[in-house]
């Protein structure tokens, strides 16, 4: 493990997405029937991005007293932040914001010394290689008697098209690993669908880090990360090995205005020591609006933890 993990203490997370627009849940919202898929993706038509600043970001992140970020460069829906060959589903093609978000993250982010970290969900509900309980573009009301993928880890698998998603999953991570600088951390998550062998672990694992051989993997990789991903919850115990805790602000990963279920800043503050003091790290989640502005209170909190961890690191 990188000594830089086991020191930095904080991470901020960033959930970045179409799902703002509406303020529903990340992928979530469709793949459980909330709303249906097509509505979900009427969300491209309102993502402007359009007060982006990632320097704001990277200044609040460097303030919060945070030593690593790391942003959804696609959640399950498919939606990437880049401008990837390997699909048109992406902010540049299909949104006004029309620009590669993760370039002016990645730049803002290095420049400041802050470790670089980039989320990226292994499951695609959108891609058509993808045979997942959401195929076809509607939710089964059954999941489990509708489609042969609903228990992908023992059901019937198109090897052909699964060679194929794994080859572009394969493709959109060089390019997140080469086309940004160096990058510090990948944060998968998804992996929960398919098995090691499935996921072709342990050479999806050395492909990655033929890219940088200091790359940090979190856990979500069916047991091949570098440190465990507690979610939601502290550990009672301290875990072995390294650990990070990633929690939401409020009870949403991306942005919901209507959420008022903000944490305080001494029950995050409270966190932070559970976690620091068993020796893991708190990845603390924001989620910007769709214009890439932070909700005041997201940046309370930041600022106050920053002022909180610079009193008592001086003490
Ligand atoms: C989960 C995801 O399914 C959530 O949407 C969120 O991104 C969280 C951090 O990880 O497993």
């Amino acid at each position: 493990m990188q000594k830089w993990f086991e020191e930095a203490k904080l991470g901020i997370f960033i959930h970045y997405g179409i799902y703002a627009v509406d303020g529903v849940a990340e992928s979530w919202s469709f793949y459980n029937g909330r709303i249906p898929y097509e509505e979900y993706m009427k969300q491209l038509d309102g993502f402007t991005a359009s007060k982006y600043d990632a320097d704001y970001w990277a200044d609040l992140i460097e303030k919060s007293g945070a030593r690593y970020a790391v942003l959804t460069t696609k959640h399950h829906d498919g939606v990437a932040l880049w401008d990837t060959k390997y699909s048109d589903l992406n902010v540049v093609k299909k949104t006004p914001a029309k620009r590669d978000l993760i370039k002016e993250y990645a730049e803002a982010i290095t420049k400041r010394g802050i470790r670089l970290g980039m989320y990226y969900s292994l499951i695609d509900w959108s891609h058509p290689d993808y045979p997942s309980v959401y195929e076809g573009g509607r939710v089964p009301e059954d999941l489990s008697q509708v489609n042969p993928y609903s228990s992908p880890l023992d059901g019937v698998q198109d090897e052909e098209k699964w060679r194929k998603f794994l080859q572009f999953n394969n493709d959109q991570l060089k390019e997140i690993l080469t086309n940004y600088g160096k990058v510090d951390l990948l944060w998968f998550d998804g992996d929960w669908e398919r098995s090691a062998e499935q996921w072709n672990l342990p050479e999806f694992k050395h492909y990655l880090q033929s890219f940088n051989p200091d790359l940090i993997i979190n856990s979500r990789l069916q047991g091949h990360g570098d440190y465990k991903t507690p979610e939601q919850g502290i550990p009672i115990t301290r875990p072995e090995g390294p650990w990070e805790f990633c929690t939401t602000i409020n009870s949403s990963w991306g942005y919901v205005e209507a959420d008022n279920q903000y944490k305080t800043l001494n029950q995050i503050i409270r966190m932070f020591c559970d976690c620091i003091s068993m020796g893991g790290n708190m990845l603390l989640d924001i989620g910007p609006r769709e214009d890439g502005t932070i909700d005041p209170r997201q940046e309370d909190i930041l600022l106050g933890l920053g002022e909180w961890i610079r009193t008592h690191e001086e003490a």
